[in-house]
């Protein structure tokens, strides 16, 4: 397997001599200076594919060998094949990043909202500081801060209470910070920065807009990006839902195995595949990680390893050391890895450490949340450490 860190390009905190000295070999990283819809050209991406690969004397040289995300602009999720401009320029962007030498790319299809966190300095007991999905907090931006309609009948009544007192106990400050987290979007987000206002036009625009229509329209576009990215040799990877349920109504079809078998029964190809995120399906109880790493071994091209643990209230979660959550780490990575052994070596299956604890230096400086160095780094070092155990055991 290839040892990768998600990058965020120039701006980045972290730099490519960091990474080098994390261990890596394999960069992940996007155009994230352009807004989803907006044709990659090559030209931009040898640029900063340049900026990668281009070596310093006596340096370990790194690949940019994935891409994350291209994001699915709205529309699609919204009219599936209708939306033919918009899957035309991700067919353009996907042309351009396979013709520089990319083999792998990774997107997903959750509307409205990407990956979903209420906290993202929640102090852990080491005294570093963790992301977390707290579910009553998150019940009172819906309910109170969005007053999303209907959304009293998506939350039963104790919730609903609980949600009523920790709005209460927020400050307007405090209001604003959870309204941005969730909002406007983490780092690497391929959904719109969106304003309350805006947040909820996009809301009645997904009116109807059921599970299996969400579904058809996934389909419909694989079925127009898959073939495609097969001609160039470019793997698509989906990644799930985090959280892995419905959130505002919407829903959510890349949560469970039955959601990906559905797609890989209905466009066979093989570039059509998966990123296998511990993190993302660890959060629900009745995902077996193992089981599924081992059922969709042949379509995992990428994956992301993290571990959520599920809280007392069994619907809020943090993200806890890279071994120690919920997930069966060292099962995934022996599953990963026996998948990995089989390949030729242009098909090694990259992985990187997801997210990271906020510590040591990193709690004195900006980070990206969920990307500080030194959280990754320790993470990556204990991942490195099970798969080599795991290799020389097999
Ligand atoms: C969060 C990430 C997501 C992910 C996209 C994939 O840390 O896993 O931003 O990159 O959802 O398209």
């Amino acid at each position: 397997m290839k040892q990768a860190w998600r990058w965020f390009g120039p701006k980045d905190p972290v730099s490519l001599d960091d990474i080098r000295q994390a261990g890596a070999t394999d960069i992940v990283n996007a155009l994230h200076e352009l807004p989803p819809g907006e044709a990659w050209t090559r030209r931009a991406v040898a640029e900063r594919k340049a900026i990668i690969e281009t070596t310093p004397p006596g340096r370990t040289p790194l690949a940019w060998s994935v891409v994350e995300s291209i994001p699915v602009p709205d529309d699609v999720k919204r009219l599936g094949r209708g939306a033919n401009a918009s899957i035309a320029a991700w067919i353009a962007s996907l042309e351009a990043v396979a013709a520089e030498g990319i083999r792998t790319v990774c997107y997903n299809f959750m509307p409205i909202v990407d990956w979903t966190r209420t906290d993202l300095d929640w102090p852990v007991p080491s005294g570093a500081t963790a992301l977390r999905f707290d579910n009553d907090r998150f019940a009172a931006f819906d309910l109170y801060v969005l007053r999303r309609p209907g959304a009293e009948r998506d939350w039963d009544e104790p919730t609903r209470q609980r949600a009523r007192r920790v709005l209460d106990s927020m400050g307007t400050a405090e209001v604003e910070t959870l309204t941005r987290t969730i909002a406007a979007g983490l780092p690497g987000a391929t959904t719109d920065a969106l304003d309350l206002d805006a947040f909820r036009a996009r809301l009645a625009a997904y009116a109807g807009i059921d599970a299996a229509r969400l579904r058809q329209h996934l389909i419909e576009f694989l079925e127009e990006v898959a073939p495609v990215a097969q001609g160039l040799g470019v793997h698509l990877t989906l990644h799930p839902d985090d959280p892995p349920r419905p959130l505002f109504g919407l829903p959510r079809i890349a949560s469970t195995a039955a959601d990906y078998q559905a797609l890989f029964d209905a466009v066979p190809v093989e570039a059509n595949g998966m990123c296998f995120c511990t993190g993302s399906l660890g959060v629900r109880a009745d995902n077996d990680l193992v089981a599924m790493a081992e059922h969709f071994a042949p379509r995992v091209w990428f994956a992301h390893l993290r571990a959520t643990k599920r809280e007392s209230d069994p619907m809020s979660f943090h993200e806890a050391d890279h071994l120690d959550g919920d997930v069966d780490m060292v099962g995934v990575l022996r599953a990963l890895s026996r998948e990995d052994r089989k390949r030729p070596a242009q098909g090694k299956i990259p992985f990187r450490p997801d997210h990271g604890h906020r510590m040591l230096d990193d709690l004195a400086k900006t980070t990206n949340p969920g990307y500080s160095a030194i959280g990754r780094l320790k993470g990556l070092a204990e991942l490195r450490g099970v798969l080599r155990a795991v290799e020389t055991l097999a």
